[in-house]
């Protein structure tokens, strides 16, 4: 290994951006598009990859892309995110974008220089966290959002997506979909720290991936009365957060089989100790392994919301606002890596990834290491060097068969 992958018993480049975005108060990292700690990450990536002598751009969408030698058709496209949840792990997307690069150093060292064109590439608001629709920089690539949508998104301050691209450079006047860029993409590999523990229980350090859950967010609004804390009898109330509290509790039972349904968030409105609120807003991530379980889910949840929001004279309001079909990535692809990585498995996983998106347009294929503990999004999320190591080493040897 080179040395700019190995050092202080971690992979160097994941010690580089360690301290970048710590959260003291939620514990984790939180990492945000265009907010100080992922520019600062940017920054890093821009530096790092011309270290490397990669010529790095920022596309329309404010996706960056480093290119090892002139862009050009049926390109090698290798990267991940550098964006997070809030109080997320630390791995999440930067173990990809570490490996990818440190990959680049590892062929340089062995002397190979790419017979196609390559880029290693961190795609933009992966997580949604911050203007809400998950995977967004891949999104509008691929054209999968409407980028007027995109433009009115406000943040929790009120920032619209328009105005923080503007302010990083990123005219928001041309954000959407990019063909030729996505026309030059010949395959996307994206290498990302396990979310879950089947590697742990397998005793492997590494697998491919099979397939994503079909997954989406939507957003509740139970609307009732506003009203004072003390003046108004319980009997004389129209209570969103009592409404809210019987729905979040009525998404438990609405789960089948291996569905997964999660309030993550929720918000009252206007938010006073001593205000009865007159809207509570929650927010639903619901995930099955074929598209219509996950509909069928969403159906039940949305019954029981508006039935909890009848029982307290209030009413309930569900809202798309992001869908992902399920993903089975390339078969072949797949095979191919699984086999030239000496037979590693082939595993699903409930989490997205923006190699999902690219998935519904060019071949794209995903690498995981194994993550001890299988938790994620949150402080504990975790990988050994060695397998950081062997994730290196094997994203270095696709690269190779494919370069
Ligand atoms: O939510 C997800 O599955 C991904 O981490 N964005
Ligand atoms: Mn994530
Ligand atoms: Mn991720
Ligand atoms: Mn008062």
């Amino acid at each position: 290994m080179t040395d700019v992958a190995l050092a202080h018993g971690r992979l160097a480049g994941l010690d580089e951006i360690v301290d970048v975005g710590r959260d003291a108060g939620r514990g984790g990292w939180s990492r945000h598009v265009w907010d100080a700690a992922e520019t600062e990450l940017r920054t890093w990536f821009v530096e790092r990859a011309e270290r490397l002598g990669l010529d790095v751009e920022t596309d329309r969408n404010g996706n960056l892309w480093a290119w090892w030698g002139a862009p050009g058709p049926d390109a090698v496209v290798v990267g991940s995110h550098l964006d997070s949840v809030p109080g997320g792990g630390e791995m999440d997307g930067p173990l990809g974008v570490v490996s990818a690069l440190d990959a680049v150093a590892l062929l340089q060292a062995q002397g190979v220089r790419p017979t196609r064109p390559f880029a290693v590439v961190v795609f933009a608001e992966e997580e949604g966290s911050r203007f809400g629709i998950a995977c967004l920089g891949s999104r509008l690539l691929t054209g999968s959002v409407s980028p007027d949508r995109v433009r009115a998104l406000r943040d929790a301050d009120g920032v619209t997506f328009a105005e923080a691209a503007a302010a990083h450079g990123t005219d928001p006047r041309h954000v959407g979909a990019d063909p030729d860029r996505l026309a030059r993409i010949g395959v996307f590999v994206e290498l990302h720290v396990e979310q879950g523990r089947a590697l742990a229980d397998l005793d492997g350090p590494l697998a491919v991936a099979s397939g994503i859950l079909a997954h989406g967010r939507w957003r509740i609004d139970f609307t009732g009365q506003g009203n004072h804390a003390g003046a108004t009898r319980m009997t004389d109330r129209r209570d969103p957060m009592v409404a809210a509290a019987r729905g979040i509790l009525a998404v438990r039972d609405a789960v089948r089989g291996d569905d997964r349904a999660t309030i993550g968030r929720i918000e009252a409105v206007p938010g006073g100790t001593n205000v009865i609120p007159s809207r509570v807003t929650t927010w639903l991530d619901a995930r099955s392994d074929l598209d219509d379980d996950t509909r069928d889910l969403v159906a039940r949840i949305t019954a029981s919301a508006t039935e909890a929001a009848a029982a307290e004279g209030c009413d309930a309001r569900v809202t798309e606002e992001s869908w992902s079909g399920r993903v089975v990535f390339d078969p072949a692809l797949r095979d191919r890596l699984a086999a030239g990585l000496g037979g590693v498995p082939a595993l699903p996983t409930g989490a997205g990834h923006d190699a999902g998106v690219l998935a519904g347009h060019v071949p794209t294929a995903m690498l995981f290491v194994r993550n001890p503990s299988g938790v994620s999004h949150a402080p504990e999320e975790h990988a050994e060097l060695a397998d950081c190591v062997e994730g290196v080493v094997a994203l270095t040897t696709v690269l190779r068969g494919l370069l």
